[in-house]
């Protein structure tokens, strides 16, 4: 590996309009997860380019040509935004499977999905309206929502492409100006994706990338005085920075913190429909998803039989390098890598029986950060793979007696993201999704393909605030009420 190769491209800062790459600035190397080669280089920007990022978002707000369209116009540039990724999402999809290790089917999905958040935002830009509320005789009252101004995004590295449209796009609909701060272990579809929108019209200063890491960068997005709103996902120790330094400047904030989400398979489910999406919700993405199923609830008559079941998947999933397209790639870095086997590690005890491991392609590269998958059971309620989120492929399986048991265990961690019950007894289903304290709760499914239509957040440590569907344009807009007397 040479860290100086030449060929690795710099990705610039979008600020104002202007891609600029601040070489002068400390640089950020990019390697890739998946056989550990320099990719790309970064600045690693400070409060000085945060603060000029921060003022363009300011003047396209106030005034600037960004503040002069109408919502229709704003809907219409974010609709070209996502035909201009779907053009351009097989070099995307590529891009973003080098940057993060993922599979490049799993790349594509993204891109998809990416594409089709500011498909579905610049739908909605012009169908968000208030109220006329009846008051007092003589008085005619209504309601607006109106964007805060600048909003700032700070974002992870899982899903680059897909979290640029997440967390920008509502806000962008309800006119807001951006500013994000990507995570600096992926952040090259988003810097790209905020290129293409120059590219398609977005007037200069709508939206600005400023790359960097956290505790500069991010931080300094953070405290500036002239956000007027966050949007923060990552962990829940830096959402609690995010939350703070909002309090600070009187501003709002929504966190996406991550979670501990379990699949609840009851002895009545079909379970030839359960097992593969059990799976898959823990595989996917190398289990890096802030909704991953990282806990299968199972109840003890079925437990041995759906175990085993499981272990027969596990021992054959693959993890190998973006290219070789297999069932799932590396872990984002090694660090992350050194997490998740400490988990593994700790596991194998008594309370947390190991029951199968997956495997790594015999060709992935060595400097690669592969972990093959890990299945453990029965895992004892107690133990840190029941409670701590993983953020890696590892399926914890703890039995349960019966429905009260179900929802006891489901509620019993910190978090709260999003949970799904197997079961074929309706009353039953909707008994759980009133009880589980969660964002979301799925019923013989998971996840539903993201649903990008679907509200999403969570409670507690996973988080507050609405991401997704119509919720995500209230959290990016304040309702104003206007009171006239014409009595
Ligand atoms: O997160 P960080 P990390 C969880 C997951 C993972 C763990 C650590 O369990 O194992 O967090 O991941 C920026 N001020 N999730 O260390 O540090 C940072 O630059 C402002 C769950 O990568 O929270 C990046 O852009 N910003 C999760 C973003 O925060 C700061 C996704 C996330 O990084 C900052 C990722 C600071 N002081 C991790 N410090 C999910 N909910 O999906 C860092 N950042």
């Amino acid at each position: 590996m040479n860290a100086h190769t030449p060929a690795a491209p710099f990705f610039p800062c979008v600020i104002d309009g202007e891609s600029i790459d601040f070489k002068e600035l400390p640089v950020i190397e990019v390697f890739s997860p998946s056989n550990g080669q320099l990719i790309a280089k970064l600045a690693a920007c400070g409060e000085a380019e945060v603060d000029a990022a921060v003022r363009a978002a300011r003047k396209a707000f106030d005034g600037g040509a960004w503040s002069r369209l109408t919502a229709t116009e704003r809907g219409r540039l974010m609709h070209k935004l996502g035909e201009a990724i779907t053009a351009h999402a097989q070099d995307l999809a590529e891009l973003e499977a080098q940057d993060t290790g993922k599979p490049l089917k799993t790349a594509k999905a993204d891109m998809v999905a990416a594409a089709r958040y500011f498909e579905y935002y610049g739908g909605a830009a012009d169908k968000v309206h208030g109220d006329t509320i009846p008051f007092l005789s003589g008085f005619q009252v209504q309601t607006i929502y109106e964007p805060y101004g600048v909003t700032g995004h700070i974002i992870p590295w899982n899903y680059p492409a897909q979290m640029i449209g997440r967390s920008c796009a509502p806000a962008l609909a309800m006119g807001n100006a951006v500013v994000l701060k990507p995570a600096e272990e992926a952040c090259l579809t988003p810097v790209r994706i905020a290129q293409l929108a120059l590219d398609v019209g977005f007037p200069a200063g709508a939206i600005n990338v400023v790359t960097g890491y956290g505790h500069e960068a991010g931080a300094a997005l953070t405290a500036h005085k002239g956000v007027d709103f966050l949007s923060f996902t990552g962990s829940p120790e830096v959402g609690v920075l995010i939350q703070r330094a909002a309090a600070e400047n009187h501003i709002g904030c929504t966190l996406e913190l991550g979670g501990k989400s379990p699949q609840i398979v009851f002895a009545d489910a079909d379970l030839d429909a359960a097992i593969p999406v059990l799976v898959n919700a823990i595989v996917q993405n190398c289990g890096q998803t802030c909704s991953a199923g990282s806990r299968a609830l199972i109840q003890e008559q079925i437990f041995d039989e759906v175990t085993t079941r499981l272990k027969e998947r596990f021992e054959n999933l693959v993890a190998g390098a973006w290219d070789e397209d297999l069932d799932l790639g590396p872990l984002i870095s090694q660090t992350q890598k050194g997490r998740v086997e400490k988990f593994i590690a700790n596991g194998g005890t008594d309370a947390a029986p190991l029951i199968a491991r997956g495997k790594i392609s015999e060709n992935a590269s060595s400097a690669g950060s592969y972990v093959a998958p890990a299945l453990f059971g029965p895992v004892a309620e107690s133990d840190d793979l029941a409670r701590e989120e993983v953020f890696g492929p590892v399926l914890s399986c703890i039995p349960f007696k019966d429905e009260a048991d179900a929802i006891r265990i489901a509620n019993d961690t910190d978090y709260g993201l999003i949970a799904s019950v197997w079961s074929r007894d309706g009353g039953r289903q909707m008994r759980l999704a009133k009880a589980l304290k969660c964002g979301q709760v799925f019923l013989n499914v998971y996840g539903a393909g993201g649903g990008i239509e679907l509200p999403f957040g969570g409670v507690r440590k996973s988080g507050h605030g609405r991401e997704k569907g119509f919720a995500a344009l209230f959290e990016f807009s304040q309702v104003k009420t206007i009171v006239l007397n014409h009595g």
